[in-house]
């Protein structure tokens, strides 16, 4: 199987986590993007709705008619289906890309149930050859930088870009993600610093990884 076409699978084995009558969340990005098709095709109509992970997300479900609430107006989210850039072997993640950490990890934490669908390439043994995103307020940026330096990696100022909440992007380079817990929590500390992309204190419940074989399920 090709890479999009892993994505494409990954995405339509996520279907069967998704139970009529609830609100999923959704995240963001080509492997989102692929499960939101689906989920359109499939069960539009059979669920509630979704709470969407970036106005990208948002914007792509209400094309397919399926309706998108704020997450203050939703109780529950049994389940949120999002892809990744890493993942290891105890489903810790980096994630933000695509830049949509901050309302993905939120979206995370209210969830019962975190599925994360990828193709092959993404699985790694240690974190941080892809970089890892955080996103700051405008104002702290450089400040940010002098701290992520303290902690040994090379922050990246993400030109162009702002996120769905107004702040900028910086990407540390070179950076193995030894102890993803202890850097996450050491980030989240760093004052001006909105979210960071590792999630480890809320990794990924379920794996759906695309191999050349087809779908494995990893717990
Ligand atoms: C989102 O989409 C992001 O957290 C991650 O950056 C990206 C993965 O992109 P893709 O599915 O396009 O590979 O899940």
């Amino acid at each position: 199987m090709h890479q999009d076409e892993m994505k494409k699978a990954v995405a339509k084995a996520a279907l069967q986590y998704v139970e009529e009558g609830i609100v999923v969340g959704v995240g963001t990005g080509s492997t989102a993007n692929h499960f939101i098709d689906f989920l359109a095709a499939d069960m539009k109509g059979l669920i509630e709705g979704a709470v969407a992970s970036s106005e990208a997300t948002r914007d792509r479900l209400k094309d397919h008619g399926i309706p998108v609430y704020d997450l203050n107006a939703v109780d529950e989210i049994p389940v949120y289906i999002d892809g990744a850039d890493e993942v290891d072997a105890n489903l810790n993640l980096i994630k933000g890309g695509g830049g949509a950490l901050t309302r993905e990890k939120i979206i995370a934490a209210v969830a019962h149930k975190f599925i994360c669908i990828a193709d092959s390439s993404k699985k790694v043994n240690v974190l941080g050859d892809y970089p890892l995103p955080i996103e700051v307020i405008p104002m702290a940026r450089s400040q940010v930088a002098r701290e992520i330096v303290k902690l040994g990696g090379d922050p990246v100022y993400r030109e162009g870009f702002v996120t769905d909440n107004g702040n900028i992007i910086l990407d540390i380079h070179h950076m193995q993600i030894a102890e993803p817990v202890k850097l996450e929590q050491q980030l989240n500390n760093i004052v001006g610093v909105v979210t960071n992309g590792l999630f480890a204190l809320r990794s990924a419940d379920i794996l759906l990884l695309g191999s050349e074989t087809g779908v494995q399920t990893i717990t």
